[in-house]
């Protein structure tokens, strides 16, 4: 099996944090003409006009919607995507991005693994899938696609201190593969990067990827009575389990990207091991069951 399907296996029997529950479909991306650090190219010329065509009415459908319930500063950021028409050019798109924060796009064929993609936030290069979902897949796709990578995590990237805060976590994902941690961390990218919301002055809104390219679950997330929203807490974060089939059961809530910065600043080894030994979360736990045994104890 090459790498990728190697690495696909692991994402099949759990060893990669991040499922997007594909069963054993062989993966969609060619990882055989990715180079080492996985990146490849994109092939903008081999989009066709129904790609382009599915891009611009993913990109509508979000766009639409966003107001009221996406953060401020994605609003704004946008628009730095270029024109929904086309699926953007990386190349272009990168030359924006730098010059903004210093980040660039490269095109990768799907998931890859946590190392390679540690070491890419590491150095400001955010990998984006260089394929795009089958019109059938309009509502929902098991992997991250093009639209997913670009529309939801690319704009924040041009945002100062969340640009920081991906290259931090980049690093702190280099240190915590070699402490065995990347369970912990992947958590920390889960309820935050991908399904994190923020309190603004004018209410909730929503600031991660996942949220932000889901046709249902923007609104969900910002709305809906059903979900828990919790104030961000790194090490509940990291000992909450979370659902990839599903809309989140619980939200994790920041009071701005500074806290997220700030929070990826100590030394995280502490943190694992007083972690590692806790009791963790499902992830529709509704109380702390720390307090709860502290109050039955008390009791
Ligand atoms: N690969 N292309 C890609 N995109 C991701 O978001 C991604 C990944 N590999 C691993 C991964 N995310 C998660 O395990 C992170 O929590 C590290
Ligand atoms: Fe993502």
């Amino acid at each position: 099996m090459n790498a990728a399907l190697d690495f696909h296996a692991g994402i099949n029997q759990g060893v990669a944090p991040v499922t997007y529950g594909q069963g054993d479909r062989p993966p969609r991306g060619d990882y055989a003409h990715a180079r080492a650090d996985y990146t490849c190219d994109q092939g903008w010329e081999r989009y066709t006009a129904q790609d382009h065509d599915l891009y611009r009415r993913l990109y509508e459908r979000q766009a639409a919607q966003l107001p009221g319930l996406a953060c401020e500063e994605f609003i704004d950021a946008v628009r730095h995507l270029g024109a929904p028409e086309l699926i953007p050019r990386f190349d272009a798109l990168s030359e924006r991005l730098h010059q903004a924060t210093r980040w660039e796009v490269v095109a990768v064929p799907g998931l890859i693994p946590e190392e390679a993609f540690f070491a890419l936030l590491a150095k400001r290069r955010f990998p984006v899938t260089n394929w795009i979902r089958r019109p059938e897949e309009f509502d929902y796709v098991v992997e991250p696609d093009v639209f997913h990578d670009l529309f939801g995590h690319v704009p924040l990237l041009f945002n100062p201190v969340f640009a920081d805060y991906m290259q931090a976590y980049g690093e702190g994902g280099l240190k915590a593969s070699r402490l065995q941690a990347c369970e912990l961390l992947a958590r920390l990218y889960w309820y935050t990067v991908e399904f994190g919301l923020i309190a603004t002055p004018a209410g909730l809104r929503a600031y991660g990827a996942g949220i932000l390219s889901s046709a249902g679950e923007l609104r969900h997330s910002v709305e809906s009575a059903q979900p828990q929203r919790r104030p961000f807490d790194l090490e509940r974060i990291m000992r909450t389990r979370y659902r990839i089939d599903d809309y989140q059961a619980t939200y994790f809530v920041i009071d701005g990207f500074d806290q997220l910065f700030d929070a990826t600043r100590p030394d995280f080894a502490p943190i694992y091991r007083r972690v590692a030994g806790a009791p963790e979360f499902e992830a529709d736990a509704a109380d702390d069951t720390r307090d709860q045994t502290a109050s039955n104890t008390a009791g």
